[in-house]
């Protein structure tokens, strides 16, 4: 029996346990730069077996909310080296998430004001987080996006490219691809946003092709046993939604299979909420998406996350449904979470107010148990 607190190794990468930070977007950068609390927050978090950053957008272009933290520019890169350094002088492992939201973002975010781009011109109909004239943050509806030209792809797949070669200078272990929750890579996915003609809509196949090539060329530039993903088969996140996911997501697990992968992070259900969410009309398996995965000789770390607590997080790993979790919430309101669910003390409650932008309050002052005795 596979114990949660276990250490494993996934891909090139030995952890200490199974227990993940999930990606948590907290709007704390300003100027897409790391600063010192945000080196000391994930600092404070080291004792997860892996620690994955929040979505770190690939370009400006990719950017969607204010004050995220990129992997675009020089200082960026500087910021990230003082957070790595950190993490592993408290012997911790840490990736960062790739990101680029495509149509999940506004107009005052993008460069020179220009629409966000998308498969297709169709509407998130979702909220983003910009800030207004005076600099304070605010949520505001979604732009307008435009369609990509064919010829602009891969362009997108060189800033993935790029980005993942600015990750391991910052001294990243590795990273995940963000191919979840709505954004660019799950609009190529997904029939509700891609509406495409051409050799990147249809078919599952031509949906596919942009994640392949993204996954491709970051495993080719950092080495695919340092290469992530985070899926979410079944979210309704920023709008997105599929006819048919569970073929999608097969053919999704057999493709990644054969690339020798780190790891696949899976979402289940809507994310942030329902475990048991489908889109209207389908019904999607997730042991299915699993078992097509492993069929098809995928050996990377099997993650899964939304809504897990210390029992269901147990039972996960002791199945073998899962290789590892990931918590998000729980590690926002405990940076020492991992010992609490060893130890099973009590934890402490996130504060909902203090998720997304501000300062220490709520990001660096939850009490760890050494700080409380
Ligand atoms: C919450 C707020 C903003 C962004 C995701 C990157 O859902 C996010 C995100 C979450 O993956």
């Amino acid at each position: 029996m596979t114990n949660l607190f276990a250490p494993i190794k996934i891909g090139d990468l030995e952890l200490a346990n199974r227990v993940a930070m999930a990606p948590l977007t907290r709007n704390r950068s300003p100027k897409a730069v790391p600063n010192d609390l945000n080196t000391t927050y994930y600092e404070q978090r080291a004792s997860a077996g892996l620690i994955i950053t929040e979505g770190t957008p690939v370009t400006q272009q990719g950017q969607g909310y204010a004050d995220v933290p990129g992997l675009y520019l020089p200082q960026a890169t500087e910021g990230w080296k003082r957070v790595t350094a950190a993490v592993h002088a408290k012997g911790g492992r840490i990736v960062t998430q790739l990101w680029h939201v495509g149509r999940v973002s506004h107009v005052s975010l993008q460069p020179n004001g220009a629409a966000p781009v998308a498969p297709s011109a169709i509407s998130a109909g979702a909220k983003t987080y910009i800030m207004d004239a005076d600099g304070k943050g605010t949520f505001a509806d979604t732009s307008e996006p435009r369609a990509l030209e064919v010829s602009e792809i891969a362009g997108i797949v060189e800033d993935f490219r790029r980005a993942a070669r600015s990750a391991i200078d910052a001294g990243f272990d590795g990273v995940e691809i963000h191919g979840a929750n709505g954004y660019l890579i799950d609009q190529f996915l997904k029939t509700g946003a891609n509406q495409r003609t051409d050799e990147y809509g249809g078919s599952i196949e031509n949906r596919t092709r942009f994640l392949l090539q993204v996954v491709d060329a970051v495993a080719t530039e950092i080495g695919s046993g340092r290469t992530g993903i985070r899926l979410s088969p079944t979210t309704p996140a920023n709008g997105i939604s599929d006819t048919d996911p569970q073929p999608l997501f097969n053919y999704v697990a057999e493709q990644l299979a054969t690339r020798a992968l780190s790891f696949i992070h899976v979402i289940e259900g809507a994310t942030g909420g329902d475990r048991s969410f489908q889109y209207e009309g389908t019904s999607f398996d997730y042991d299915a998406f699993r078992n097509a995965y492993r069929n098809a000789g995928g050996t990377g770390g099997w993650m899964l996350n939304n809504g897990y607590d210390r029992e269901a997080a147990i039972e996960a790993v002791e199945s073998g449904r899962a290789d590892l979790v990931s918590f998000g919430r729980l590690f926002i309101a405990n940076p020492d979470l991992v010992e609490r669910l060893q130890t099973e003390v009590s934890l402490n409650d996130p504060d909902r107010n203090t998720f997304y932008g501000g300062g220490a309050k709520g990001y660096t002052d939850y009490p760890s148990l050494d700080a409380a005795a």
